[in-house]
């Protein structure tokens, strides 16, 4: 069953505890609560005091007059395109999850402060538990691909479709207000929250109300939610995307200020996927209570016809379709990773390069913001080496620069600090989700690029790290040289005014604020400059890249 895992990939990816498990703040429960009273519980009261509130929809009966009938084909189609990325986005969102299964509201990433966490674990004290340990597996029936630690993969999956969603977002937005089908959606009259209001309260104390043909109106609970699922949520789980990629998020601090922090938005964009989930379920489900072969009809075919089967079958066929799709997905997965690596650099990377990883990061942080806890990540090094010289302090440890440079050196700590230094306090974006701010202290790049003089076909820097990767072999990444000269690119020897300790990543480790971490190497080594990524190990641009597949460019 598993020939696609060999021996290490099946012990990261399908581990012995393989339970689900879903913890809540308690405070989360009353909140769910205070919810369900204020909905369901008034609409009881409303209805066992005054009794069920007129139907609005009663006046819905007559089409006669109707202007706007039925459904034309742009709309058909973007329906359902629509569809089948939700269910690739929701999928494909769920595995990148569990890579970090917890969520919260504070930007730290303290354990035991997320509201809401699917792993079982409390993470040890008195051992390193690093946040690649605390990645969960998800079910590949759930998730795409799902297992555990796959989300390279599930990026890519993620990635590769969010720009055709947004587009077949504004094309069906774009021909909603260019015709007349927006009557159907927008509201004109504030009127449409009372008649929402009564239409719930049928539905809450199980009184079905008045049923009028979608062909030509909805009810108003319909139109209020088609209204919120275009208006509201799509908008919203856009916005919450971009606030969570390291390259906006240092350049426009009050993007995530909007959900509070990052890890706000990314509680916000989790919830935006349950509501999508939610609305999924009760839409599929009214669709088949109010009429299955006539609603079909509607939104596939277009006509408004109670007994012809066609409209079924063709939903049936999408189905089968996004179904054969996923099977498919999962094969390439395993047996073409590199095809969905390939495929979101294609498109992901041409986007950013030349927009948000131009942006330069700002400084914003403050002392206060600092927090108190910082996800540790990475395997220490395990090499003779590197605890002879963590054994004395560093004091013998000389980094060096050379590959196409002019003048190639080997400096110790002390010759680095002599060469310049300064102190940044940023947010750190791993790719698994937390997120923590520190401050670092250290060397800008710059001052070692201005000392090694790479020659002009330079492109891009290389870190080599004392560690070894997931699946072994040396750590590294790459950088290009422009990345390195932004604000903020340093190699840090302190961390939060200390000395960097040996887990942070001593004697040196890699700052480049506009990625995420991965690409910021710990236990450095050597640097190399080079004329192109794709001469090192084997050529993606890093030891995640390599095994993993993860991105090159690491902007979101
Ligand atoms: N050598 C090395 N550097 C590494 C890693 C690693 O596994 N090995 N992990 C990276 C990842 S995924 C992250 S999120 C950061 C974590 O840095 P931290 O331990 O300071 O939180 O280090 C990065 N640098
Ligand atoms: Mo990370």
């Amino acid at each position: 069953m598993f020939t696609h895992f060999n021996k290490i990939e099946k012990s990261v990816h399908y581990p012995e505890d393989r339970k689900l498990f879903i913890g809540l703040k308690p405070y989360v429960f009353i909140v769910i609560g205070i919810v369900f009273l204020a909905t369901i519980g008034v609409a009881w009261v409303q209805y066992l005091v005054y009794g069920l509130p007129n139907d609005p929809s009663s006046a819905l009966l007559s089409t006669a007059e109707v202007s706007v009938k039925g459904f034309p084909l742009w709309l058909i189609l973007c329906h359902w395109v629509n569809f089948f990325f939700l269910v690739i986005l929701i999928r494909s969102g769920l595995s990148i999850l569990f890579d970090h299964p917890r969520l919260y509201f504070n930007e730290g990433c303290k354990p035991g402060s997320e509201w809401l966490k699917f792993t079982p674990v409390k993470v040890p004290k008195d051992k390193l538990w690093t946040a690649k340990d605390d990645a969960r597996y998800i079910s590949p029936l759930v998730g795409l691909p799902g297992y555990r630690h796959t989300v390279g993969i599930a990026r890519g999956w993620h990635f590769i479709h969010v720009p055709f969603f947004v587009l077949n977002g504004v094309v069906f937005v774009v021909l909603l207000f260019a015709g007349d089908q927006r009557q159907r959606i927008v509201p004109t009259s504030w009127q449409i929250i009372p008649d929402t209001w009564s239409v719930f309260v049928h539905y809450a104390t199980f009184n079905l109300p008045i049923e009028p043909n979608g062909f030509y109106h909805y009810n108003a609970l319909q139109q209020l939610s088609y209204f919120g699922v275009i208006f509201i949520l799509a908008p919203l789980a856009m916005l919450t995307g971009l606030c969570m990629s390291p390259a906006i998020e240092n350049r426009f601090h009050w993007l995530p200020k909007l959900f509070g922090n990052r890890q706000g938005a990314r509680s916000v964009h989790f919830l935006v996927m349950l509501s999508y989930a939610a609305f999924i379920v009760v839409h599929v489900s009214m669709v088949a209570i109010t009429g299955l072969v006539r609603n079909m009809n509607h939104i596939t075919l277009g006509t408004d016809n109670p007994t012809d089967y066609t409209g079924l079958y063709i939903g049936a066929v999408i189905i089968l379709f996004t179904f054969a799709f996923f099977v498919h997905a999962h094969w390439v997965s395993w047996k073409r990773p590199r095809w969905v690596q390939r495929n979101g650099s294609l498109i992901n990377e041409n986007l950013w390069r030349f927009t948000i990883n131009k942006l330069k990061p700002k400084p914003y942080f403050k002392k206060e913001d600092i927090t108190p806890f910082f996800w540790p990540n990475g395997k220490l090094p395990t090499s003779e080496k590197w605890k002879n010289l963590a054994a004395n302090n560093f004091k013998d440890y000389k980094l060096k620069v050379a590959g196409s440079v002019e003048n190639p050196v080997e400096l110790s700590l002390d010759d680095l600090k002599k060469l310049g230094s300064e102190q940044n306090i940023t947010m750190h974006h791993c790719i698994q989700g937390w997120s923590g701010v520190a401050e670092w202290g250290g060397i800008p790049i710059k001052a070692l690029v201005d000392l090694v003089k790479p020659h002009s076909s330079v492109t891009t820097v290389a870190f080599y790290s004392f560690g070894e990767g997931l699946y072994g072999g040396i750590y590294y990444d790459t950088h290009t040289l422009d990345n390195c000269l932004k604000p903020g690119s340093i190699l840090a020897w302190e961390m939060n005014y200390e000395t960097l300790s040996e887990v942070y990543g001593a004697p040196l480790r890699l700052r480049v604020e506009n990625q995420l971490g991965y690409k910021m190497v710990k236990w450095i080594e050597r640097i190399e400059f080079v004329e192109s990524h794709e001469t090192i190990g084997k050529g993606y641009g890093g030891k995640n890249e390599d095994d993993e597949y993860f991105d090159l460019i690491a902007n979101t």
